[in-house]
């Protein structure tokens, strides 16, 4: 561990702890929605079934954000103690953010709190659900605010340099960057589908276990149904992103679809690999697609990789990850559909086996896609920690403790980790939400 070069170290840590953080951050966003739209329903309909669901996903959901806390203020502490440079350059520009961040969250937690300490206390149900709103909205801002200051770092402005040093900061500007709205949408929405399909995932998993109950149906109901109407919206945002990169980050969007030479009515490559010419071999190509994936237009001009210095390329592996996160998409999409389509013919039955297995592989396949979207978002900046400014490798520390940090963070993640599941299980298996149901609505008709 003593001659590891500290670049490679600062990448790798900082690699392992946003992998890990950004599946609670992922909860932490999508989580309160579903927790929302379930109780709203059971309200509505007076159906205790779905307020049961609402109160079992809260209760799961506090351990997650715990967990969140802990990775979040590593992540606050990392990026003075590995990326000095950085901060001492761009502090200034984004501590707004940053700190507007923190503050959402904060709002999140301490509405989190009252709702999860006041079920059954307001004479109408309807006060409670009220509760659940600043939840959501705490999350959804978090979310906003933190994109942000990754937007900035693929497209940053805002700021005027002077002598080395970035000046005349406006902050807002910065936060507006042109990355913010496609950003900010494809993370919102891919957060949103990701915390249906892993809950919807789990309803599966539940009903190929044990004879579906009626509490376990009306749950893959409304959590296949949200998938569904997340996964449409993640097409459309990714579609954006796509676009937003044609115009601004070209060199990204040409990385990751092997795009070399600029040309007219541009060819989509998915999969395959490159020869030693730089040839794709054995992929699927489909004609121009990429020219209106970039401009909606099937013969519009998309640049290619040769237009830039071959030191600011990106790794051309980000191919894979993109390639896997759309497949993926379009996974999720077909399945959480034909859900959707078996379920509206009275003959057909969308509880058959093979339809649930798929459904409880959408949960861990959306959180990989989560994985590789931001590993092709990343790896596409490089090798720019601020695109254009500062290179990853000027921002990095050199302090010869990073090793030993290294193996202390990974032990962290490992406790959490564990722990997190650990206690979940012990949540749920001891306590069966048939069981709950039978407790705290003892007149409730026994479902099958
Ligand atoms: Fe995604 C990213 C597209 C799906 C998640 N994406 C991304 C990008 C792009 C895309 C272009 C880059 C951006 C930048 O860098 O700026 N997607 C896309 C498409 C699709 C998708 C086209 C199909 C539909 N995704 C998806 C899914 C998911 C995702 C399904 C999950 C669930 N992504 C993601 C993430 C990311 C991405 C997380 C990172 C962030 C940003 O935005 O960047």
């Amino acid at each position: 561990m003593m001659n590891v070069d500290p670049v490679l170290m600062s990448r790798l840590i900082t690699t392992m702890t946003l992998g890990f953080h950004i599946i609670f951050a992922t909860l932490g966003v999508g989580i309160p929605l579903m927790i929302s739209i379930a109780e709203f329903i059971g309200v509505k309909k007076k159906d205790p079934h779905y307020r049961m669901l609402a109160r079992r996903w809260a209760r799961g959901f506090v351990i997650t954000v715990a967990v969140g806390v802990v990775t979040g203020t590593a992540i606050g502490l990392q990026l003075s103690l590995v990326w000095p440079e950085f901060m001492q350059v761009a502090g200034n520009v984004i501590s707004l953010p940053l700190f507007m961040e923190v503050f959402a969250f904060f709002f999140e937690a301490i509405f989190l709190g009252m709702y999860l300490y006041t079920w059954d206390r307001f004479k109408k149900p309807f006060t409670h659900w009220l509760l659940s709103l600043p939840v959501v909205i705490g999350g959804g801002l978090s979310a906003i605010f933190i994109t942000t200051v990754n937007a900035f770092m693929n497209t940053p402005e805002g700021f005027t340099m002077a002598n080395g040093a970035f000046a005349a900061v406006n902050p807002i500007t910065a936060m507006f960057n042109p990355a913010t709205p496609s950003k900010v949408f494809h993370v919102l929405t891919s957060a949103y589908v990701t915390c249906a399909a892993i809950l919807a995932a789990i309803s599966a998993f539940m009903m190929l276990r044990k004879k579906a109950s009626d509490y376990h149906k009306k749950a893959l109901k409304l959590t296949v149904t949200v998938t569904f109407i997340f996964a449409s919206l993640t097409a459309i945002a990714g579609d954006l992103s796509a676009k937003f990169l044609a115009e601004h980050q070209s060199e990204k969007l040409a990385a990751a679809e092997w795009h070399f030479e600029t040309e007219k009515g541009a060819d989509l490559i998915m999969f395959g690999w490159l020869d030693e010419q730089n040839e794709p071999r054995y992929e699927f190509r489909f004609p121009k697609l990429l020219s209106f994936l970039a401009h909606s237009d099937f013969n519009s001009e998309v640049t290619g990789l040769e237009e830039f210095p071959e030191e600011v390329r990106p790794p051309l592996w980000i191919h894979y990850m993109f390639d896997l996160m759309t497949a993926i998409g379009i996974f999720l999409l077909a399945v959480s559909m034909l859900y959707l389509i078996l379920s509206k013919v009275k003959k057909w039955n969308e509880h058959n086996k093979g339809l649930l297995i798929l459904i409880f592989l959408s949960g861990p396949l959306a959180f990989l896609a989560i994985e590789f979207g931001w590993i092709l978002a990343e790896e596409g900046r490089q090798p720019w920690i601020i695109r254009g400014y500062m290179t990853v490798e000027e921002a990095a520390t050199s302090s010869p403790y990073i090793g030993l940090m290294f193996w202390l963070f990974l032990g962290l993640y490992i406790v959490l980790g564990t722990l997190c599941t650990v206690t979940l299980r012990k949540m749920f298996r001891s306590n069966p939400a048939e069981e709950e149901l039978e407790k705290l609505y003892p007149t409730i008709e026994k479902g099958d």
